[in-house]
């Protein structure tokens, strides 16, 4: 007998989904910086043992008041994620206010968890970061009166701690059924994808305020060539004029750092050499911009 099931991996910005999802992937897939918001759309992470196929959907995080289309947007991916689930993560930074992760249980994302009757697991995450562990146990008990959660555990998906029993609580909870997918496959989203978020990646790790939130990543042109570097042209997006001498910086400082951080990973992901060309653009307030928005590839 085998199972398979879907998994969504849903919480407040920071919380560490994307940590998680390479912690269980062994992987970098999904991009990981310290700033929120960081995932704006999911990324689907496959696993597989012998015994068992767990697709992963680790998904943006959950924003309280959407402020732009873009955010909209965000939050349709996670109904999307909880609507397609087998089995619901709610993940939570230990080292949140009580009051704040209690705020997320009653946001409409997490109200649609409760109606849907699905097994939810409480992740507690960051635990390296208490040094009394025992100062979890309030936090978690509190949580646990809400009655949402059939299990839980507690990690450190940045130290990979305690990972393998989250997994096999997981399982547990999986539906029979045959694998949907090779199980050498990691992810079913296109390696252009995975592109623009590494370069997105290095836009949020280099630079400040407002920058990586008004940005965005579109690969222009993405060519796998025999014996040669392949070719990669992407354009980063801002959303106003003044922005783009910022990224660009003195004498292309800027994007050059942007370009080699960025090809770096990309070639550590494709295991091949390659060629990266940035562009930067303006598209005046494409995040309010539902036009704009599919042309990127937002899709809900
Ligand atoms: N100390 C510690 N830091 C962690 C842990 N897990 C994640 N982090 C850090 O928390 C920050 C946010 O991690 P992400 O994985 O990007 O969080 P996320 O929930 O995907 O965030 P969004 O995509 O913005 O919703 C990063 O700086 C991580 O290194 C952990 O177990 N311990
Ligand atoms: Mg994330």
């Amino acid at each position: 007998m085998t199972r398979f099931g879907y998994i969504a991996i849903v919480g407040k910005p920071n919380a560490g989904k994307s940590t998680l999802l390479n912690a269980i992937l062994g992987e970098r897939l999904s991009i990981v910086t310290p700033k929120p918001e960081t995932t704006r759309r999911s990324v689907l992470g496959i696993y597989s043992t012998l015994t068992a196929q767990m697709v992963f959907l680790d998904t943006p995080g959950i924003v309280p008041r959407p402020k732009f289309e873009l955010h909209r947007q965000m939050i349709g991916y996670i109904h999307q994620a909880i609507e397609e689930a087998n089995v619901v993560i709610v993940l939570v930074d230990v080292t949140d206010p009580l009051k704040s992760i209690l705020q997320m249980l009653d946001d409409p994302t997490i109200l649609e968890v409760r109606k849907s009757g699905k097994p939810v697991i409480l992740v507690i995450n960051k635990m390296d970061r208490l040094e009394e562990k025992a100062a979890a146990l309030p936090i978690i008990t509190k949580l646990l009166e809400s009655g949402i959660f059939k299990d839980n555990i507690a990690i450190s998906a940045k130290n990979n701690k305690f990972i393998g029993d989250l997994l096999r609580l997981i399982e547990s909870h999986l539906p029979e059924g045959e694998f949907m997918h090779d199980a050498e496959m990691l992810s079913t989203q296109p390696q252009l994808f995975f592109v623009s978020e590494f370069i997105r990646e290095q836009v949020f790790a280099l630079f400040r305020d407002e920058i990586p939130y008004s940005t965005e990543v579109k690969v222009i042109k993405y060519s796998e060539r025999e014996k040669r570097k392949w070719m990669i042209s992407a354009e980063i997006i801002v959303d106003r004029m003044s922005q783009k001498g910022i990224l660009i910086g003195a004498k292309g400082q800027s994007l050059r750092e942007v370009g080699s951080q960025a090809r770096a990973r990309i070639e550590e992901h494709l295991g091949v050499e390659v060629f990266l060309e940035l562009f930067v653009k303006v598209r005046e307030e494409w995040r309010d911009n539902e036009r704009e928005l599919r042309d990127l590839g937002y899709q809900i």
